[in-house]
């Protein structure tokens, strides 16, 4: 697309989900650094989220996490994240922080256990009803540490069973978003380790059904973009958890590791016409920020976001298409790479001027007094945070 106002205007439309977990306290399994100002409950989160958004203003959505984000008042949650400029988005469900989940949660040879999994994901999809909330978030820990530990046929049915109970429950505007990963809790097998499992999986239950992309949770090496590109063909694409990893499940600032990846999957996403926000995608990030501040990063990442966006939609697709179809394989690379090498941050900063934002959000927020005020105001209390 050469035509800056369209790529302006795609990029307008472009809506980034933020995962209230990033803005609680967080770390590895050797130290939790705790951060003066973290949030202490879902609204505190909420207010966080709602500063991501009104320096970046394409950040209106908050996912939650269940039970780190239960509160009474679900109704209370949203009208004040409504307040605030921003929305409650994808229900996140957590059955692998429970001393019964340890040999799997839906996926355990128990059936009490796999009862108590499944009323959880029921009980999240009562809160996305309370919260207007489209997407059920699943991603399970299931899976063994050693071979012969437990049935791995079996498990897949039990697997299986359990999304049937939850896809029946689903209202009709609802979906159920179905992440995989390849290892980590477990280090033997992964019930739903990777994408074909996650398609399979999706595709017997229907259309409501779809998978997601975390970019942390593949083995290196893999080339995302291809996965992306096959499961949009298969309209199977529901959305993808943006992060960027060195080794493993990192967690870290997207496009921080790689901004070349998130460029590429970016480059199906516009080519499949999948960034116009009719098209389902869900672009969210889930990210944890250990030793950085958590406000900022998250702004950050909304950035990085952007940037490889407006690559991607800058790309001359039609000289690309004339380059492949002709096999020039240099032309080819050299107009993908074209884009990829622009600087996009004076039309970025442009686009912010025309939204009426600061063209540099992450300084206007530091210079708002913002942090220093959370830092002042938040005393007591428990800080939010996943309790690594
Ligand atoms: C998992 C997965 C989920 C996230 C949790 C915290 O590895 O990525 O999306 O909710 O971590
Ligand atoms: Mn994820």
């Amino acid at each position: 697309m050469r035509d800056l106002t369209a790529v302006k205007d795609a990029l307008k439309n472009h809506q980034i989900e933020l995962p209230s977990w990033a803005f609680g306290n967080s770390g590895t399994r050797f130290k939790v650094f705790g951060q003066p100002g973290v949030p202490r409950d879902p609204f505190e989160k909420a207010d966080d989220a709602a500063q991501v958004h009104q320096y970046t203003g394409v950040a209106p959505v908050m996912a939650v996490h269940i039970p780190w984000d239960k509160v009474d008042d679900y109704a209370a949650l949203s009208a004040h994240a409504k307040a605030n400029g921003i929305r409650i988005g994808a229900v996140n469900a957590n059955v692998f922080q429970d001393d019964d989940y340890k040999l799997g949660s839906v996926c355990h040879p128990d059936p009490r256990v796999r009862e108590k999994a499944l009323a959880h994901l029921l009980e999240c999809v009562d809160i996305m009803d309370m919260t207007g909330s489209r997407d059920l978030k699943l991603w399970f820990a299931d899976g063994t540490n050693y071979p012969g530990q437990d049935d791995i046929a079996a498990r897949q049915d039990r697997m299986a069973e359990a999304l049937a109970a939850v896809y029946q429950r689903l209202g009709g505007h609802q979906r159920m978003l179905l992440e995989y990963k390849l290892f980590e809790p477990s280090f033997y097998t992964t019930d739903v380790p990777d994408w074909g499992t996650a398609l399979l999986h999706c595709q017997a239950l229907g259309e409501a059904a779809q998978v997601v992309v975390d970019t942390g949770h593949h083995a290196p090496g893999v080339n995302i973009e291809v996965i992306v590109a096959l499961l949009l063909k298969a309209g199977k694409l529901g959305g993808f958890d943006f992060n960027s990893r060195f080794y493993a499940d990192d967690d870290l600032m997207v496009g921080a590791a790689d901004p070349f990846q998130l460029f590429r999957i970016m480059h199906e996403v516009v080519k499949a016409g999948a960034l116009d926000p009719g098209y389902g995608v869900a672009f969210m990030l889930d990210q944890c920020h250990n030793i950085e501040a958590k406000i900022p990063a998250q702004i950050r990442s909304v950035m990085n976001v952007q940037e490889a966006v407006a690559k991607a939609l800058l790309v001359d697709a039609a000289a690309l298409r004339a380059a492949q179809l002709a096999g020039d394989v240099l032309e080819a690379n050299a107009v993908l790479m074209d884009a990829y090498n622009t600087d996009v941050r004076p039309l970025l900063a442009e686009l912010r001027a025309e939204m009426g934002l600061a063209p540099d959000p992450v300084r206007a927020y530091l210079a708002s007094g913002y942090g220093e005020k959370i830092v002042a105001q938040r005393v007591g209390g428990s800080a939010a945070g996943w309790g690594a």
